[in-house]
């Protein structure tokens, strides 16, 4: 196949060594993931108490600032160097936002393990539209990424590491940033850290393999899930639907001294449906390539919102 001579022609040992790196770098950010929010930890668990087979990632994502090199592109970089492909940008106007999402890159080896260790997930990367926020707010935006123009460079890193390459904000400006947007806000305070990965629900081996389930099982255990708009975000051609959990709070102590709470990272969920012209596909040939594939801006304006201070204070049930 086009496939195996790709890999004859690299050289079998050198690709497997690459693609082992690429796989630690993703499980250096899971392990500062699940460090920080014990939501996503013990979704992750409950999951795996009742489906103990594979459990695969649909997604990662991660937020950035547009500005200065420091958007999108200063961490797609290590996607695009292991073999990822841009595919479609999402817009989000009124968040002043937009997304790009990335493939991954074709194995012909489908791997049995879990997680990063799993057939590999697609990637999702946002950024904010900084030159349309206000200019207070572009002022702190770029008083930290201009004072550390390298930083940019070594996102990959600091997503791996849980540290920011720019310095602590003052909690003062982290306010001013919350009052405008709550995204610019998250992103000050935690930079490149993953924002959350999601659960691919339809890849499941249990009952849990379909997202109502899946939704119900999590709030019959006290899960909060986000509710903006209804808990399950459907596409409008049905086929891609998703939820997640309200996300966890951390305590930040900025650099005036003071300490806050400040909102930290989710888990999502999301079930793709086969899609329409594979309908008669018998169910056990059916592979991801059959099902709805990208995102849905409609869904994703919501999912957004996972880390916004409305859903973090709504109270259970
Ligand atoms: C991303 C929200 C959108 C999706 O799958 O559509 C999203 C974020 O909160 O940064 O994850
Ligand atoms: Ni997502």
């Amino acid at each position: 196949s086009s496939m195996s001579s790709n890999s004859d022609s690299r050289g079998s040992s050198s690709k497997v060594a690459a693609e082992s790196f690429f796989r630690s770098v993703l499980g250096q950010m899971e392990t500062v993931y699940l460090n920080r929010n014990p939501t996503p930890k013990s979704v992750l668990e409950l999951v795996r108490s009742v489906d103990d087979e594979q459990l695969c990632y649909d997604h990662l994502a991660f937020r950035t600032f547009g500005i200065g090199g420091y958007g999108i592109d200063s961490l797609a970089s290590f996607f695009l160097d292991y073999g990822y492909t841009p595919m479609d940008e999402l817009k989000f106007p009124a968040k002043k936002l937009r997304a790009l999402w990335f493939a991954p890159p074709d194995v012909s080896a489908v791997p049995g393990g879990s997680g990063v260790n799993g057939p590999l997930p697609r990637v999702f990367i946002s950024e904010l539209l900084v030159d349309q926020m206000s200019s207070q707010t572009q002022d702190v935006i770029r008083k930290y990424t201009e004072a550390s123009p390298n930083g940019k460079n070594y996102a990959a890193l600091s997503s791996a590491l849980g540290t920011l390459t720019w310095e602590k904000p003052l909690s003062s400006e982290f306010e001013q940033l919350a009052r405008e947007s709550e995204y610019a806000a998250w992103t000050l305070v935690n930079g490149y850290a993953l924002n959350h990965v999601t659960i691919s629900v339809h890849r499941l081996k249990s009952h849990l393999n379909k997202i109502k389930k899946l939704n119900q099982f999590l709030e019959e255990k006290s899960i909060k899930l986000n509710s903006e708009g209804g808990v399950l975000k459907v596409s409008p051609d049905g086929g891609l639907q998703q939820s997640s959990t309200v996300a966890d709070s951390i305590s930040f102590k900025f650099s005036d001294g003071v300490t806050k709470s400040i909102p930290c990272s989710y888990i999502e969920f999301a079930e793709r449906l086969v899609l329409p012209q594979y309908q008669n596909v018998p169910e056990s040939e059916i592979r991801e390539s059959h099902r709805r594939d990208g995102f849905e801006v409609g869904n994703a304006d919501k999912i957004f919102e996972s880390t916004f201070q409305e859903q973090l204070s709504r109270r259970t049930g």
